[in-house]
């Protein structure tokens, strides 16, 4: 069942702080919070990440375990899996579950495929909040290496076509999962028939919110190949997203900064944030379009499709473009004065649903992510503004997962960690103003 009207929550700061919290109480579970009860009951890897931004303000110890218990998961080879599942949970509560993806790698059921590496920066504002905390639990000291292995795996691994930027094969590894960028790519795999299918998803959430059968027919037979090879071939997917690579970068000017706070040389992080932002500069940047475009690895092509994931590399310190990515995003694809949050994808395209997953509505994470770029950048009147903006939008719409950015409807689950984590740390943060 899903609620596709929106909740009257009007709440001043205090109360809103407060209902967050509680979300995030309600998610915790066993050392680490679940997406949202229902929908997504196990841990998720990037979703960790935004959660410990926001549990860091309240609870710096959970913000770590947070992250300590995703990396409890790490695979021998680096790879942090972007599912771990909870073995207290039924089997057959989300789909595709454990005997599915045959894995038990680190001790613990997980998935075999990854999500963007949102969590070395998660990780260097985790620590930032409560230094004395941290220091006392050896919270770097025991997640830097981790990290470090995790940036390794995925610029060894993953590096397809040589040239210094991660693939990710498979649309789920991206974050975005039915993002229109991927249509193109995506119509090569043969989707398994729905009879294949045990989906769960739409227990929980509207058919017309969610990716189709045909996407998830795609999205299994991935899957599937991949965990047929071991999950170590090349399945039918391969794109260089600039999300993943932006958050990498990013990730590596974090793992500098927690080099130097454990007294280790940062040298070798400083220089792969710039082997990063350079080759995403050569590879991924489209100077007419002001954007990043993807990169179809297997097709040999550009994927030119304005979707929020082409501006989010403004996360990236001392990124030469970060000016001309603000002028697209308050241009009439994204309308960053006034939609909110921001849409997921290109206002004006003929294939833009406002209230389809990652085809429209916009989502706080990535808002998130801008507002901190915007920051970052010495956007200081725009970032206050979406902050601003954004949590008018959580207070009129309650914790829900996506949002239409030009009415406020709200989709998908309600209760969503992430949404309740990075609204705390929009209060808490508070403006520059
Ligand atoms: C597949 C948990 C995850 C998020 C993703 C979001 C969605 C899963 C799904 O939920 O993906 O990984 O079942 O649809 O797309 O970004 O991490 O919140």
């Amino acid at each position: 069942m899903t609620i596709t009207a929106t909740r009257a929550v009007i709440a001043p700061s205090a109360s809103l702080d407060r209902a967050a919290r509680r979300v995030l109480a309600a998610n915790w579970r066993r050392g680490a919070t679940v997406p949202a009860g229902g929908l997504y009951p196990h841990q998720w890897s990037w979703d960790s990440a935004f959660i410990a931004l926001g549990l860091r303000h309240f609870s710096p110890v959970r913000a770590q375990r947070e992250l300590e218990s995703l990396f409890g998961a790490q695979w021998a080879d680096g790879r942090v899996p972007h599912i771990v599942f909870d073995p207290h949970v039924p089997a057959d509560a989300y789909f595709p579950g454990p005997a599915f993806w045959q894995s038990a790698e680190p001790g613990v059921p997980t998935s075999g495929i990854v999500q963007p590496p949102a969590h070395a920066l998660a990780a260097w504002e985790t620590f930032r909040a409560a230094p004395a905390v941290a220091r006392s639990r050896r919270f770097l000291e025991r997640l830097y290496p981790r990290l470090v292995a995790w940036h390794d795996w995925l610029l060894t691994a993953r590096d397809l076509r040589g040239r210094g930027l991660v693939s990710v094969v498979h649309p789920w590894e991206s974050g975005m999962d039915n993002s229109p960028a991927w249509d193109a790519p995506l119509s090569r795999v043969v989707p398994l028939p729905p009879t294949e299918l045990a989906r769960r998803d739409l227990a929980h959430a509207a058919a017309a919110e969610r990716p189709t059968d045909t996407d998830y027919g795609r999205y299994i037979r991935i899957a599937r190949d991949y965990r047929d090879s071991g999950y170590r071939a090349t399945p039918g997917f391969a794109v260089e997203d600039p999300l993943c690579n932006a958050l990498l970068a990013a990730g590596e000017h974090a793992l500098a900064a927690i080099a130097a706070e454990l007294g280790l040389d940062p040298t070798r992080h400083v220089a792969r944030a710039q082997q990063v932002t350079d080759a995403m500069m050569a590879e991924l940047w489209d100077v007419t379009a002001g954007t990043f475009f993807a990169y179809d690895v297997l097709g040999d092509t550009v994927l030119r499709s304005y979707s929020i994931a082409g501006l989010l590399p403004v996360v990236v310190p001392d990124l030469p473009v970060a000016t001309d990515l603000v002028k697209t995003a308050l241009g009439d694809r994204f309308r960053l004065a006034d939609a909110c949050p921001v849409p997921s994808y290109d206002l004006t395209a003929a294939d833009h649903e406002p209230g389809r997953y990652w085809r429209g509505p916009g989502w706080i994470n990535t808002s998130w992510l801008f507002w901190y770029g915007l920051r970052l950048h010495g956007e200081t009147a725009l970032a206050d503004d979406l902050r601003d903006r954004l949590l008018a939008r959580v207070r009129a719409c309650g914790f829900r997962e996506y949002v239409d950015p030009l009415t406020g409807a709200g989709y998908g689950t309600d209760d969503f960690s992430w949404t309740a984590a990075l609204t705390l740390d929009l209060i808490r943060t508070g403006p520059r103003r």
